[in-house]
Parts: C-alpha cells; structure tokens; sequence
C-alpha cells in the first residue's frame, strides 16, 4: 500500500522536471507563438499545516494535528465510518528503532482538521503514519500519509529484540504458539493466547472497533500493514493487500488467531494491541518473513 503512491509522485517530479526543461529551452514562452501544454503539479491527497513544525521535547505532552488535502485542494472532512476498525484516521507514531509504538483515532473537526497530543518518551526519529479511510465513492480504500518527527537530544538506538514466544505485558502473558513460517504477500495466521496475571484467560473488549490490531513495520525500512482481529460476524475487519485479504478470528475467551500479511520480506515488528480488564496492552512480536 505505501507503494501505491510512489509512481504518482514520481509522476509529479517528472512533469516538474519537463516544465523546467521547456522554461529553460524557451519553447514555453509566448514569444516563440509555440503553445507549450500547462503542466499542473500532480494532484493527490496530502498533509497540510503539520503539527509539530520543529523538533520537540523528550517526554512532554506535544500537540500534533494536521489537515488532509483531498486532490481537488478541498480538507477531506468525511471519512467512512460503522462498527469495525477500517473507519476514520488511524495515527500510528514510531520510533526508527521500533522501540516505541502510539496508536490513536483522533476525532476529526468539522474542518477537516484532526489535532491530537502525543508524548514521545526518547530522543531519535519518529515516523508518523497517518491510515485514511475515506468515504468516497469509488475504488479507493484506505491510503497512508506519512511524516517524520525528530525529538531533540541524543539518539540511542535500541537493537530489536531477538524473537521470543512469550511477551509478559504488565502481568498479561502473550503466547505465541508454534513457529511461524512467513512468507511476503502470502497470508498466514499466528495463534496467540492471552492470560491474566492470575493464569485465567483474557476477556478482550473492544477497542478502536476491534478485539485486537496487528500493526506491522518492518525493521530499517519501516514499511507498513496492519491487520485486525474483530468478534465473530463482525464486518469490516478484513484487510487488503494488493489482491491478497486476511481477516483474524477469536474462537475462544483469551485466544486469537492473528493475520500476517506483509510486502516484503526481512525482519519485522508485530505490534499487537488490545484491551483486557480496562487496560491497552501492546505485546510486540519479532519476526523472520522470507
Ligand atoms: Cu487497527
């Protein structure tokens, strides 16, 4: 999905380029009688006004908020909506190590405007990925945008951890069971089972229209995807990739079955994220995809 932008843009640098090249050569001006073509820049939907404009402190609160430019240069102020998590603006910040995760739905003003607050707890860079789900008609689905934040001071990087089939999260104990054979663009599901700091199994209560989001990026290059686990007969919990779809399940109290479904191979982060006894849990999973 990142790539879908990419030829767009390289579209606009090229007209960009030939638009410099014919004022350079002089066949654009009037005065040769030659009607040049008026070349516009491309025309996509973009970030404006983002917020923070300069690098910002360690560990204080941080307003971020931004506006979405559809391509007619119009905010986008309707995005779609219903029970499941494929609705709104989903704000994902992380830090270039992986060694940071936020995951917000910011509301969305009238304007278009979506403003936020943010704490980022290190130095380093982070990047933000705003995830877009649209309500227009059409064949768009959802688009990412994307945006860097640098928090001033000396950055440390932290190496991944290698992968491990236990994550304990504030007593919460995430288990992976069996090993994972990953492959790119090939969907594949990981079983894990949740429990209480008591041993009981863990209830998931709905959060951000899912029982759990499976955020992936990749180490180095941050791409990114994101997969969800919704209640059973739930809609609107299936995610996309090129022509490959994967939708997560949850047979069993304190048990899901987690889609994999990533662009490339390397190694990547699985950031997964749910809500248990009124409390957001984020495990992170390393993994090998060939
Ligand atoms: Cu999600």
């Amino acid at each position: 999905m990142t790539r879908l932008r990419s030829p767009v843009r390289w579209f606009g640098a090229l007209a960009a380029g030939i638009g410099a090249l014919l004022a350079l050569s002089g066949c654009g001006g009037s005065a040769s009688g030659v009607q040049a073509p008026t070349i516009q820049p491309a025309k996509t939907f973009q970030l404006t006004d983002f917020l923070p404009a300069k690098p910002v402190a360690a560990g204080r609160p941080t307003p971020l908020a931004f506006t979405i430019q559809q391509p007619s240069g119009a905010p986008l102020t309707q995005f779609r909506r219903g029970p499941g998590p494929h609705t709104g603006v989903h704000l994902i910040v992380v830090r270039k190590d992986l060694s940071v995760i936020v995951h917000h739905h910011p509301p969305v003003g009238a304007n278009g405007r979506i403003s936020d607050e943010l704490t980022l707890p290190a130095p380093g860079r982070y990047r933000v990925v705003i995830d877009v789900y649209p309500q227009v008609s059409g064949p768009q689905r959802n688009f990412q945008l994307f945006r860097w934040i640098t928090v001033g001071g000396a950055y440390h990087a932290k190496p991944l951890p290698p992968f491990a089939s236990t994550d304990v999260v504030g007593g919460y104990r995430f288990t992976l069971h069996g090993t994972p054979a990953l492959h790119a663009i090939s969907p594949a599901f990981l079983t894990i089972t949740v429990t209480r700091p008591d041993g009981t199994p863990a209830r998931f209560t709905p959060w951000f229209g899912a029982l759990a989001h499976a955020i992936f990026f990749r180490a180095g290059s941050l791409d990114y995807f994101h997969t969800h686990v919704c209640s059973p007969g739930a809609s609107g919990c299936t995610s996309t990739l090129g022509v490959s779809k994967i939708t997560g399940s949850s047979t069993a109290v304190g048990k899901l079955t987690v889609g994999v479904l990533v662009p490339v191979g390397g190694t990547w982060r699985l950031f997964l994220q749910c809500m248990v006894d009124g409390h957001v849990l984020t495990a992170p999973f390393t993994l090998k995809v060939t």
